[in-house]
């Protein structure tokens, strides 16, 4: 897959507001946010949409997810709630081919997204 900006900030070539990370995974603040909390979660290993996963990549995806849980927790706002979002392709709003994982929160999320 060709390598995105994603990679550059793994690399810390390019600046972002890193807010977790462990050997699997790296988040940050979403340069455009949509929602008081807007944190990207990443793996360190690309995969570049949710259509490129295999079986083997099961437990990194479930990695993603509880790293998101784990931070709404440490961050206060988990009982409250939350919104996660994975977007995949053109019609999904996908704009940046190496899979990310939207945390989003702090305030009332709408249903359906539009
Ligand atoms: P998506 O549309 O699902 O592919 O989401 C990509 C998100 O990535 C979008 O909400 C904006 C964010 N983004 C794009 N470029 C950068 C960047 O250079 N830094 C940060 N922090 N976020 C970025």
């Amino acid at each position: 897959m060709a390598e995105t900006l994603f990679s550059k900030i793994i690399r810390r070539e390019i600046p972002a507001d890193i807010v977790y990370e462990d050997d699997d995974v790296l988040a940050f603040r979403d340069i455009q946010p949509q929602a008081p909390v807007h944190v990207l979660f990443i793996p360190k290993r690309a995969v570049a949409t949710l259509n490129d996963l295999v079986v083997d990549d099961a437990l990194l995806i479930g990695k993603l997810v509880l790293a998101a849980a784990t931070f709404a927790k440490r961050e206060g706002f988990a009982d409250a709630g939350y919104r996660t979002v994975i977007n995949c392709n053109p019609d999904g709003g996908q704009s940046v081919y190496h899979i990310h994982l939207h945390l989003l929160g702090g305030r009332q999320m709408q249903w359906p997204p539009g």
